[in-house]
Parts: C-alpha cells; structure tokens; sequence
C-alpha cells in the first residue's frame, strides 16, 4: 500500500511540510536499527475524532526508549499534545499515527550515546492491514521457520526498529509460500505471535494467549481484548502455547493496531475456518 501523503510532519518541535520531513543517510539509525517507534490509531466518533489509547501508546514509546538508553528531549505529555494538534493540522477524521524517536546523525559507529535523539510523528490514512477481505473472513498463516527474537539478544517488550528485521524476514517467507501472515515461535518453540500482531486462541469457549514470557510485545490491542474478553463473560487464559493448540483451535484471530482484530481461517493448510462466534463478538 502505497503511503497516503497528507500536509505537514511533526519533526523535533515543529510541523513541516511533509516532503521536508527528511534524514541524512548517515542517520544512525538508517544503519543500526536504533530507533524505536509505536503505532497508533484515531477514529472518527459521534462525539469527534478519538485516539484510542494514546497515553499507555506514548507510554510504551518512552518505555522501549528508556531500554535503549535513548534520552527523549520531550515529554510523554507533550507528545500526546504534539498528536493531538498534528491530527487537526491535517484535518484528519481517522487515521494511523507512527511516533518515532531514534538516533540522528552525529557519529557513525555502533556506540550510539553521541548521536542526537530525533522524534518525529507522521500521521496517514492506513487502511485494513492484512487486506478488506482478510479482515471480514480471516486470512491464511504459516508457522514461520524463523523464530522471534529473544528476550536475552533483543528484548521483545520494545518496539524497536532493529528489532522488526526478523519480523520482516518471517513476512517475506510467508507472501513467498503464498500465506498473508507468519506466527512466529519463541526461541523454546512455544507459539509466540504475528510479525506485528499478537495472537488468540479459541477452544471450546475458553480464550488462550501467550504470555509475556513468550517473547511477545505486549500489545494494547491485546490488553483491550482481554479486557473485553473478561467483560462479556469470557474465561482469557495466558498461557504457552504449542503448534498443535493452533491446529486444533476452534478459533483464531490476531490483534493489534494496523490489523484490529483480523481472523486467521487456516494455519499450515489446517483449516480453521470461518470467523467464527467469539472473534465476531469481540
Ligand atoms: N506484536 C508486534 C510485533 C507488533 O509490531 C504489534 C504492533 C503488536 C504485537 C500489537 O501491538 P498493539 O498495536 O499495541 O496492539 N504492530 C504495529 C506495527 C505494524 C507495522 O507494520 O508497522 C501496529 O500494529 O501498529
């Protein structure tokens, strides 16, 4: 999907035209992966535009920052409002929010303690993730031969931007065995998640997911779920979860921002079938 281009850019304090929202290509962060980013979305209410959970979204963004020792020159509160007036400024209705803090041009070398922190936040329309008909009828996944990073080389709780190279190597190995998305096993080879959603099981009423333990990031989306899960009645179990669990399932769905709450209908030519009840409910 191409980017939908809208008028200006929040960089470092100030709104800028869109196409001068630019980096040297000697960024560090071009070439180390030292940035950390999150996703966010705002929709269109009765009551007006709303993001859905911004604070605990900039929460998370300083929190992957304070893992990588990268000082963020602004506050959680001034981001949020940063968001907020970017939002207007491009009159948007609804559409996906991508903050980013990383490390600017400085110094080239992996010590990246003398590069600036830059932070930018860019605002788009981002339609369905995986796809309008993957949304409504569920989409087909393969278990990836990569597994997902760990918690001892790259820790899974911050969204870094280094760290979705092994997301991106797991995407490209599913579009190339004609699947729409990869589940990526722990490095224990318990079930851990999708290359950027984290992943539900359905069995027999009961609602499963992998725990933090599972080298997962903790998504929002999923604590939203789990939440409304336990609101309408719904037993959520955390726990580790095999390949079998998968196959057997009566229902499967990941969650995250860019895809929702988008159904998986087949895993590794196991059926899963349509969407089923408690997917369609959440
Ligand atoms: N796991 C991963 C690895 C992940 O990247 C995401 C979000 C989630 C789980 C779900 O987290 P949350 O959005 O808080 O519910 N992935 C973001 C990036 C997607 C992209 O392609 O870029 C997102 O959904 O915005």
């Amino acid at each position: 999907m191409p980017i939908e281009k809208v008028e200006k850019i929040w960089l470092n304090g100030e709104f800028v035209d869109w196409d001068k929202a630019q980096v040297h290509v000697l960024t560090h962060a071009l070439h180390y992966g030292s940035g950390v980013f999150e996703g966010i979305r705002a929709y269109e209410t009765p009551s007006g535009t709303a993001v859905f959970r911004l604070t605990e979204h900039m929460e998370r963004l300083m929190d992957s920052a304070r893992i990588y020792l990268m000082p963020v020159p602004y506050s959680t509160e001034e981001l949020i409002n940063a968001t907020k007036e970017l939002i207007r400024v491009n009159k948007l209705k609804s559409c996906y929010i991508r903050p980013i803090a990383f490390r600017g041009y400085g110094e080239m070398g992996l010590n990246p303690l003398n590069s600036p922190v830059d932070v930018a936040i860019a605002t788009w329309s981002w339609g369905t993730y995986l796809g309008d008909e993957g949304l409504k009828n569920g989409i087909r996944a393969m278990i990836s031969s990569f597994s997902r990073i760990d918690p001892n080389s790259l820790p899974p709780a911050a969204k870094a931007t280094g760290q979705y190279i092994n997301s991106i190597l797991a995407k490209m190995e599913a579009i190339y065995s004609n699947y729409e998305e990869a589940i990526m096993l722990d490095s224990r080879g318990f079930v851990s998640e999708g290359t950027g959603e984290n992943l539900f099981v359905v069995k027999n009423g009961v609602i499963h997911t992998p725990s933090t333990s599972a080298s997962i990031l903790e998504g929002i989306t999923r604590d939203t779920v789990i939440e409304l899960a336990k609101d309408m009645g719904y037993e959520v179990v955390e726990r580790d979860l095999v390949r079998s669990d998968l196959f057997l399932a009566d229902e499967i769905f990941v969650t995250g921002t860019a895809a929702e709450i988008t159904p998986i209908r087949e895993v590794d030519k196991r059926e899963i079938g349509k969407p089923g009840p408690v997917t369609t409910a959440l």
